[in-house]
């Protein structure tokens, strides 16, 4: 018998590559995607083509939902059946969840107890739940950050998300449903969405490289994050589901860079190097060739509340899970670069 998984944020980075990973497992995949006025499947497409459109047997399946509608949820449950949950769905964007903290609390914090309740009141089969938490959880408290470092986040998603992932841990502990949260540090790819800070980076150096022209407008530098791929990390998601006991795990590369080094690392690999003047939301980056401004501080992207530094230690997934990243930051770059120019041919 294949194995039913049904994964929230279907369309969303790690929803592709989780499904993607699911599917080379032989699963039967259902996943929930929102409905908005333009279609937004990109990532899923090709998966779509080859696991439902064209295939004899069909393995991948789509339906709408939002993990703000119970009934939408506890009716998919139940018709779904499914062994395994992976709840991925969530405003996921930090900044974002400043200007939109309700939102951002119902979908990331109120979204997981809809699901939960829904797997307490299921019948028909005992199902497994993954859970997607955050170093963002982390916020203030300092590197490296393990399970057992004290919670305190800094902004409205970080918030959200530990409700959601302390909702996960009383279900587990009192109903006896075997959930799990995968505390992900930062995770990154050529699919990553468009307003994060490594896409965002990439895409600009591969303009500036092609057409001369561009400047990249950048909040501040001085963040430090631990960045891994997210092909690595959603192994992981599937991996603590398959344990004899359900437990959380942190998942990082252990090491760390600041937003400037991601920059410097960017540009580097196009043959870029930049000089770096000015302070804080005055400083600047030139192209050290012709002395072209192609990085600028836009206080606009800076937050109410920043966490400064993130950088995990995943020790206890390397003894148990027997997991460990196999993509360096500079292949990623590379991956995400190399996508880019392709993109922008
Ligand atoms: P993402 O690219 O922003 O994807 C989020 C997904 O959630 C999208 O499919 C989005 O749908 C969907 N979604 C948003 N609100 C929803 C709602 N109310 N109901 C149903 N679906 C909803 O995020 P990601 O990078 O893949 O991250 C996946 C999960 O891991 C998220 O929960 C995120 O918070 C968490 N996480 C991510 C990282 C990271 O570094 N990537 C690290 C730790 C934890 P649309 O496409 O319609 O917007
Ligand atoms: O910012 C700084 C920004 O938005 C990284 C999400 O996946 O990871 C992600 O959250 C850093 C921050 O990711 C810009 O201030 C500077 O310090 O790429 P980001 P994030 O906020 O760390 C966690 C683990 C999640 O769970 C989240 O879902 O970069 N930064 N300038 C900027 N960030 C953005 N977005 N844009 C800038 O212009």
């Amino acid at each position: 018998m294949k194995k039913i998984a049904l994964v929230t944020g279907i369309t969303g980075q790690d929803g592709y590559y989780l499904a993607e990973f699911l599917l080379s497992k032989n699963y039967i995949v259902h996943g929930i995607k929102r409905r908005a006025s333009t279609i937004n499947n990109y990532r899923i497409d090709g998966l779509y083509k080859k696991y439902y459109e064209k295939a004899k047997v069909k393995s991948f399946f789509l339906h709408y939902g939002d993990v703000t509608d119970s009934l939408n949820i506890s009716q998919l449950i139940t018709k779904i059946n499914p062994d395994e949950i992976y709840n991925l769905a969530a405003q996921s964007h930090v900044k974002v969840s400043f200007e939109t903290p309700e939102y951002t609390a119902n979908a990331d914090g109120l979204g997981v107890l809809r699901i939960l309740e829904s797997i307490k009141r299921h019948k028909k089969k005992k199902i497994k739940f993954y859970q997607a938490s955050t170093s963002e959880m982390f916020g203030e408290s300092k590197p490296p950050q393990t399970e057992s470092t004290y919670f305190a986040p800094k902004s409205p998603y970080g918030a959200a998300k530990l409700y959601g992932h302390w909702i996960t841990k009383i279900y587990r502990e009192s109903y006896g449903i075997f959930a799990c949260s995968g505390i992900l540090f930062n995770h990154e790819s050529p699919l990553r969405g468009e307003t994060f800070v490594t896409k965002k980076i990439v895409m600009s150096a591969v303009k500036y490289y092609r057409k001369k022209n561009e400047i990249l407008e950048i909040g501040n530098l001085n963040a430090v994050r631990d960045w891994g791929h997210a092909k690595d990390y959603v192994k992981n998601m599937w991996l603590m589901l398959q344990k004899k006991f359900p437990q959380d795990y942190v998942i990082s590369t252990n090491k760390s860079y600041t937003v400037k080094e991601f920059i410097e690392k960017t540009y580097k690999f196009l043959g870029i190097n930049i000089i770096w003047k000015g302070k804080k939301d005055k400083e600047i980056g030139l192209d050290k060739k012709n002395n072209k401004i192609i990085v600028r501080v836009n206080k606009k992207y800076f937050r109410p509340n920043e966490v400064e530094i993130l950088r995990g230690n995943s020790k206890k997934a390397k003894k148990e899970l027997k997991w460990k990243p196999t993509i360096s930051l500079n292949q990623l770059v590379k991956e995400m670069i190399e996508y880019e120019l392709k993109l922008q041919n």
